[in-house]
């Protein structure tokens, strides 16, 4: 008997046990518009010890992790058999970025990893890193995951041993078990990150939001939230893509900006959740913003809320990637709640609540960003005259 080894183990086991059954608590809205939660929904802690540890004591005899995880952030999100599914992005101590499913019978706590986590098969040309899958069940019966699959960029100078590709990988299951690849989106937009697959046809072709641009900052002409169609989904190809939703001098997506999940409708029209990047003296500030679209044209948009949705709160603000939300993943319950899966500091995941009326109401009702101080200004005064009108 090796005590060592069971005395830690033991611990180990029943920590982790005990994280994986912690309930969460819904937290006070002054904002009306979402609450918050008191705890992460996940966060590397949760990663299966069998994952992390050997467990036989001839191998192991310190009991020592022999496989380190390092965050778990940026999830698609699906309602699968009546429970709450994230595709996670875990990525290990190794700095690789892979995908898992964790489960939760409620949406807001007890989320659990699959036994394994998701093997995505390989085109000739393989990923070195793939993230932020967003997840589609598109009409034609598939279930889609489309991702961001780097490469070392070949055209890179000698001793550049940073510059990457980036473009759209693509998987389909219909179990969420076993995932076929497809070869990446093809475009011609430069790099691709932030491709979702838009839900239904448009005029008999398969239709991606995307986000075309030269380089990780460097938009060079392109830039912003893009939308091209394709005749196929088996060899994606969008010959040609426009900006539905442009990045702006002075705003919360001055850099660059993306879409988030899969845009929700509504009777009132599609709602998108994004995310807008502006710089500052300490870095990137990542923020998450909403807006709502044509109910017949998803790519028209109709309202525009000012300004972040949700911005880094608090604990939320430092990580790995310090200042930073972002969002792929939500699901809306058919009694119209809606949950909001996101990911703070590219470190850990949390959820929102609201509601499909909530957010109708923020889209159509909140003042739009007229660009100037002194329109902000004219705007507040606008509230406070209607307010005075009521005394
Ligand atoms: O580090 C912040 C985010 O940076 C990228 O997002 P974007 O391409 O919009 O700048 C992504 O790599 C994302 O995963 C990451 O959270």
């Amino acid at each position: 008997m090796n005590s060592l080894f069971d005395e830690r183990k033991a611990v180990i086991e029943a920590k982790h046990q005990a994280l994986l059954s912690d309930k969460n608590e819904m937290l006070f809205s002054t904002n009306g518009i979402y609450n918050r939660y008191k705890k992460p929904v996940l966060t590397r802690e949760h990663v299966p010890l069998h994952w992390r540890f050997d467990f036989n004591p001839a191998t192991n005899p310190f009991f020592m992790e022999r496989i380190g995880f390092n965050a778990t952030f940026n999830s698609g999100a699906i309602k699968w058999n009546d429970k709450y599914l994230l595709v996670v992005r875990v990525e290990g101590n190794d700095r690789k970025s892979f995908f898992a499913i964790a489960e939760s019978p409620n949406g807001i706590d007890n989320f659990r990893f699959w036994d394994r986590p998701i093997s995505i098969p390989q085109t000739d040309d393989w990923d070195t890193n793939v993230y932020d899958m967003r997840l589609t069940a598109h009409e034609d019966g598939w279930i889609y995951g489309v991702f961001c699959a780097e490469r070392k960029d070949p055209n890179a100078p000698e001793g550049d041993t940073s510059s990457a590709t980036a473009t759209a990988g693509i998987v389909r299951t219909k179990d969420l078990i076993n995932w076929e690849r497809l070869p990446d989106l093809i475009s011609h937009g430069g790099q691709q990150r932030n491709v979702v697959l838009f839900e239904k046809f448009v005029d008999g072709k398969y239709a991606f939001f995307t986000r075309p641009q030269d380089g990780f900052i460097d938009t060079g002409k392109g830039g912003g939230i893009g939308w091209g169609l394709s005749d196929s989904i088996e060899n994606a190809e969008v010959p040609d893509e426009k900006i539905i939703d442009s990045k702006t001098y002075h705003t919360v997506y001055e850099v660059k900006n993306g879409q988030g999940p899969h845009p929700i409708y509504t009777e009132k029209g599609w709602i998108h959740l994004a995310h807008g990047v502006r710089n500052t003296a300490a870095g990137l500030r990542y923020v998450l913003y909403v807006f709502m679209s044509d109910k017949n044209d998803v790519t028209k948009i109709i309202h525009k809320p000012n300004g972040h949705f949700i911005a880094p709160l608090q604990n939320e603000r430092v990580g790995d990637v310090s200042n930073v939300v972002f969002a792929n993943g939500w699901i809306a319950d058919e009694d119209g709640k809606v949950f909001i899966y996101y990911a703070s500091s590219d470190t850990r995941m949390h959820v929102a609540t609201t509601t499909i009326d909530q957010l109708i109401d923020y889209c159509m009702n909140t003042p739009e960003d007229r660009l100037h101080s002194h329109l902000s200004v004219d705007t507040i005064n606008q509230l406070i005259d209607s307010n005075k009108k009521l005394k």
